[in-house]
């Protein structure tokens, strides 16, 4: 492989902010917050942020990078694309999980659903996902599509992943923004409380983290080899 020691570099700083990010969503909501819990209250809420960024972020990042592994281009192509489609479904059941938890949460509190711009990117990025997903099983997984349609759909494919990959780190921050700013009062998150800044730095890692994932995924030289593709 082209450039081994600079793809492994990029690998593991991309785990360790990956790990990392997934370590401060934890520490979050334990330390700071109520816990987790399956409650219908805070800890409940608190299930949202700790599985989108596991499954969307973490888990969904390793599910784009996977082909890019060296170690794996001696594993069928079939192989591959069912570790890939599998991340994306352990993904996605994490997500609407993340997701039925937070509209528990607000309705057994009276608060509005869906009126923040991270509920509005967020629910479209899921169901864009989940077209993209099933799609994607039937274009490229089963046998059924021909040569020619792959080969169409393909950057799209790509692209769409990448793009709805962005607008989930994009989710992320709003996400974690419109939280600080609704449960900091004393001190409110203006005067930059130590949650503030623990939890501004966890924006930050899943940013690198995104950004690794994605100068990973688009390099040409570290692509699985063609002639691996039985
Ligand atoms: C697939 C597959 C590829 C691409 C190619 C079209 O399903 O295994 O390598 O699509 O056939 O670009």
């Amino acid at each position: 492989m082209e450039g081994y020691r600079s793809f492994l570099f990029f690998l593991v700083s991309s785990l360790l902010f990956g790990f990392l990010g997934v370590i401060f969503v934890l520490v979050w909501v334990l330390y700071w917050r109520e816990g987790l819990a399956w409650n219908g209250g805070a800890a409940e809420f608190n299930l949202h942020p700790l599985l989108v960024i596991t499954g969307f972020v973490f888990i969904e990042g390793i599910a784009i990078i996977v082909y890019r592994l060296p170690w794996t281009w001696k594993c069928s192509k079939l192989l591959m694309k069912c570790i890939h489609a599998g991340l994306h479904l352990v993904a996605i059941v994490l997500v609407i999980v993340a997701m039925v938890a937070v509209f528990e949460y607000h309705n057994s509190f009276k608060i509005p659903n869906m009126f923040s711009l991270h509920s509005w990117v967020g629910l479209t990025v899921v169901i864009l996902f989940f077209l993209q997903l099933v799609m994607s099983i039937f274009v490229f997984l089963l046998p059924i599509a021909s040569d020619s349609l792959r080969a169409a759909l393909m950057p799209i494919h790509g692209y769409m992943g990448l793009l709805l990959y962005g607008s989930i780190i994009a989710t992320c921050l709003m996400g974690i923004t419109e939280k600080l700013i609704f449960t900091l009062k004393e001190p409110p998150y203006s005067k930059l409380p130590p949650e503030a800044i623990f939890v501004n730095t966890l924006g930050l890692l899943i940013v690198v983290f995104g950004g690794l994932v994605i100068w990973i995924a688009t390099r040409p030289a570290w692509k699985r080899p063609p002639n691996y593709d039985v």
